[in-house]
């Protein structure tokens, strides 16, 4: 055998075996590794004024009262198949007439409307609430609007009231999303939030609190997040 073709042997041998060694490696992990059980849950949310529901990076569900509706004040039932750990994210959005952030502009009651939120989810098969919203849930405020609360008076609120609004993080809802940065939610009283239609039509569990951001009245779209181990 001649030095070049003991040379080509040899580096087809390197290769075959690099090529074989990643395939063996992914057949034992799918082999020691299970496929996770999908489950069924039933999320139960109340809004002032709209949200939506996102479990492990897809949408499952949504207020079907449109945002653009001044009173909005409604419960839903959601149900959804997921796979545990649950990464759950909500985006909560309190009803504002146009940028300013302001209501019923032009009438008597021309004011800064406030938001809340509370959510329960159920896993159906237990029967047992796997998640709350409380105060240990991430909260990223997109939208505050106005920053200058006293541009509730103005004849002109859309020239007068200032706002601030972040666009979402891409992913926000997906499990490999990191929250570092994000704050605590806040938690409310059901007085605070001044609960309307819909709140009293759920059974809330008394680990489920109201929510929202540090202002009740400012804070005007909200991503919340919060994460769900078997137990
Ligand atoms: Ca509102
Ligand atoms: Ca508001």
């Amino acid at each position: 055998m001649n030095v070049t073709l003991t040379r080509k042997i040899a580096a087809l041998t390197i290769a075959a075996s690099a090529a074989i060694a990643p395939v063996a490696a992914s057949t034992s992990a799918s082999a020691s590794q299970p496929t996770a059980k999908t489950s069924t849950f039933t999320a139960q949310v109340w809004a002032d004024n709209w949200f939506a529901l996102y479990v492990n990076g897809k949408k499952v569900g949504q207020d079907s009262v449109p945002i653009t509706t001044e009173r909005s004040f409604n419960s839903e039932s959601i149900t959804f198949t997921a796979t545990y750990p649950l990464t759950i994210g909500i985006q909560g959005k309190d009803y504002t007439e146009n940028g300013s952030g302001l209501e019923y502009i032009g009438t008597a009651k021309q004011q800064i409307g406030d938001g809340g939120l509370i959510a329960q989810i159920r896993d159906n098969k237990t029967g047992k609430i796997v998640a709350a919203t409380n105060g240990s849930w991430k909260t990223l405020v997109l939208n505050e609007a106005p920053l200058n609360p006293t541009c509730v008076t103005s004849s002109n609120p859309l020239t007068d009231c200032k706002s601030s609004t972040t666009s979402e993080p891409k992913n926000w809802s997906a499990a490999s999303y990191s929250t570092k940065g994000w704050s605590n939610a806040s938690v409310y009283t059901a007085a605070e939030v001044g609960v309307k239609e819909g709140y009293n039509d759920i059974s809330w569990d008394s680990s489920a609190k109201l929510i929202w951001g540090p202002d009740l009245k400012l804070d005007n779209s909200i991503l919340f997040r919060t994460t769900v181990t078997k137990k």
